[in-house]
Order: structure tokens, then sequence, then C-alpha cells
């Protein structure tokens, strides 16, 4: 059984909107997460990121908390509206400055810090101008990405341009459920797809030119096909299901983002939560329902660790480019114990048989240097608002303390041995 190579990278990650609150701090401009969320009846509860973790102030302690667990790597995400209220070329220097003691204190750490620059929070100007549908956003970004390569060259090398087109493009704006909440029609699609694309090639270029230096990726996501049993009919099935052409809008492919991309790509992230079991019918490939009452996290997403194993393996074969898993994890009803703590023997559990399975895509040769736990501490779960808890850290939203889960304590293990922890029989490591 595997063994991960000697320099994989273990972080975790988070993004500005879903953890920093003050959004009127700091000379910050408004997103169109900041209009959608108090937008009545769009977020659960009426929840909105207002102070969220309250990490604009208390960003310390994440890092403590991270550099606690020994991660390699922390992959966050710059705030485009603290950097550019407006979009525009009004640079705002308290948002870059916000950003230089996060990583500053990183690097002191011994963490590499990993930039996302749209983890979808676009300056609600631009959006009055178009958003996503108008060229001169892609520019805006560009401009974006090349003054935060200036500011950072030297000590931040590895850039995640966009987080999840798939979604932002798909619940931004073909079904509306995430900012700015829009319904458009199939052009109009397009061309946000085309904008998207260009923004990312052009961002990756100055990036490239401020320093040569520079790993450019795009965290991507889509709906992962693993076979159902090993035949080779049904791994070939589930290949093949796996980058079918999309029907329509609301399908999720990796290859809507990553297809056409690779020489604008130094490497590939993959957001990957779980997937679907496909194997060969009598008419092609058909998918495996899940097994009524079979295991579900608690957004109510199947729990499919095969998925983590064949995901990789695919995305490798089609795109030859290092791969990182930039989100995988779940949420769980998590609560402080009596004894203070918080217990969460399912989350190891499922990160146990989600990391094995990484670990045989390893093993089947896939180029997988790096695994980012989604997420670092519990945060605003967009349209869910603070219903889901992700994080290895639990957060009381009411005083903003920090407390690390059991599977923070695990998680440190599986760091400090290189994924050697994962092997013994049972997983369970609980204090009670
Ligand atoms: C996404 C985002 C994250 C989410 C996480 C859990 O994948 O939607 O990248 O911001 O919080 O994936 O849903």
């Amino acid at each position: 059984m595997a063994n991960f190579p000697g320099n994989f990278l273990w972080g975790a990650a988070s993004a500005a909107y879903q953890i920093e609150g003050g959004v009127k701090e700091g000379g910050r401009g408004r997103s169109i997460w900041d209009v959608f969320s108090h937008t009545p009846g769009r977020i659960r509860n009426g929840d909105h990121g207002d102070v969220a973790c309250d990490s604009y102030h208390r960003w310390r302690e994440d890092i403590r908390l991270a550099r606690e667990m020994g991660l390699g790597a922390y992959r966050f995400s710059a705030a485009w509206p603290r950097i550019a209220p407006d979009g525009d070329t009004a640079w705002n220097e308290d948002g870059f400055a916000y950003y230089d003691q996060i990583v500053d204190a990183l690097l002191e750490a011994g963490i590499e810090p990993w930039i996302t620059l749209y983890h979808w929070d676009l300056p609600q100007t631009l959006q009055n101008q178009g958003g996503w549908q108008n060229a001169g956003t892609a520019r805006a970004f560009a401009g974006y990405a090349a003054r935060m390569g200036e500011r950072f060259k030297g000590r931040v090398t590895h850039w995640f341009t966009f987080n999840e087109p798939q979604c932002f493009i798909n619940l931004g704006c073909a079904s509306g459920e995430h900012a700015p909440g829009l319904q458009l029609d199939e052009d109009s699609l397009e061309m946000c797809w085309k904008n998207f694309r260009e923004a990312h090639i052009l961002a990756a270029g100055v990036l490239h030119g401020v320093d040569a230096n520079n790993s450019v990726g795009m965290a991507s996501t889509g709906t992962v096909c693993y076979p159902a049993s090993s035949r080779p009919e049904d791994v070939e099935a589930a290949r093949e299901s796996t980058f079918a052409l999309p029907q329509g809008v609301r399908s999720f492919s990796h290859t809507l983002a990553l297809d056409g991309m690779r020489e604008h790509l130094d490497l590939i992230g993959i957001n990957l939560y779980h997937g679907v079991a496909v194997r060969m019918g009598e008419a092609g490939p058909e998918a495996v329902p899940c097994p009524v009452g079979g295991p579900r996290t608690a957004i109510d997403w199947p729990i499919t660790p095969d998925a983590l194993e064949w995901g990789p393996r695919f995305l490798a074969e089609r795109y030859h480019l290092p791969l990182y898993i930039s989100e995988n994890g779940l949420s769980c009803r998590d609560q402080i114990f009596l004894d203070g703590k918080v217990h969460d023997p399912q989350r190891i559990d499922f990160l146990t048989r989600y990391l094995r399975a990484l670990s045989r895509a390893v093993d089947s040769g896939a180029d997988v240097r790096g695994y980012f736990h989604w997420s670092l501490t519990d945060n605003f779960e967009w349209a869910e608002g603070y219903s889901q808890r992700f994080g290895l850290a639990y957060v009381d939203y009411a005083t903003g303390e920090r407390t690390l889960k059991d599977s923070g304590a695990w998680y440190a293990d599986v760091i400090r041995s290189n994924g050697g922890n994962l092997q013994a029989e049972g997983t369970m490591r609980c204090a009670w």
C-alpha cells in the first residue's frame, strides 16, 4: 500500500468571503456576495458574511491553527474588492497590507501561501457594468492579477486564478442560487465562459511575466465518475462519463474549464467531494444509484471515497499536468461536547477513506502532488449560510473562538507521518 511521495504537500483551504468579515473595513469595496447575501430570501436563515469568522481581525489565530497542525501550505483567497474596491485601477493600499501580514506570518511559520485570486467575490461595480458578460471584466482581472503578482513577488509563487468557474457561472448566472443571482440565456452564458477563459489566459500570462517562478493553476470542479467494479468495461464507462460533453448549462464538467487551457496552466487544482458510480450497461455507460440509506454527510452529499482515486487518475491521463486536490472534506453536525472538545469521528473516518483512495491514485502513477483540506475552519457556506461546518477547527460564531476538532489533531498526525497513519487497522482516534 502506498506511501505518499516525500515532498507531498499537505494543506488546508479557505476563501475570503467565507471567513474574513470586515466587509466595510480597510477601504474594502462591495462585492456581489455582499449584495446577494443581503437580499432577502437568498441565504438560509438570512445569514451573510459581514462578520463570518472575523478572520479580518483574527487571522493570527487561523495561522496558529495551521501551524499547530503542521500544514505545509495554506490556500486562501484575496478579496478582489479589498485590492480594487471598484474593480478598476484605484488600488487600495490597506487591502494589500492586510494580505502582506498574512503572507509574511505564513512564511515565518514555514507554511507556503497559495493564493486564489477569484473565489467568487466580484466587485459589485464590475457587476453593474455587466460582470462576466463584459469583456472588460477579463481585462480588469488581468490588471488585478498583475498587481498581486508584483506585490507578492518572491513571497508567493503558487496561484490559482479562479475557483470553480463551473459554479460561479452555472450557480451564479444560470440557476441564480449564488451571487449575482442571474438566470441568463445560453448566449449570455457563453459570453461568461468566453470572458472567464480570456481572464485566466491574460492573468496566467501576466503572472508568468512578473516572475518566471510563478506556478499558475485553476481550481476546477466537476462530476467525477468512478467504476462500479474493477471490470475494464466499467472503468471505461466511468472515464467516458467523467468527460462526456455536458448536456445543458447545469452540467458541471472539468472539461468546461480545462479543455484547451493546457498551455496556460502549470498545475490543476481539483475540488472533489463526491462522485457517481458508473458501469457499462447494455446501451452504454449508466449511473449506479447510491444505496438506499447509504452514508451521507450533513449537507447530504454521498460519501464516495473511490472518487478521490479515479478523479485524479482520469484528470492526470487527460491533461498531463501536476495535480493538487485543492478542496476535499465534509460538513458534519459538529458541537462542543461537555468536555469542551469537538469530537468528529465521522470526519476522521471520511478522510481516512478518501485519503486511502488518493494514495491508490498516487500508486497508479497519477502525478498528484498535494492535498488541501476544505476547510481550515468552519465558515460561511454560501447559500447554506452557517448551517454547514466543514472545518478542522470549530468556530463559535457568537464569540469568534476557534477550537481544533479531533480531526484537526488527527490531520496533524497524517501530516507528521506523511499518510503513514492512514493504513492502521480501524480509524478511530477519539478522546472519548
Ligand atoms: C465550493 C467552494 C467552497 C465551498 C466548499 C464546500 O466548492 O463550493 O470552493 O467555497 O465552501 O466547496 O461546499
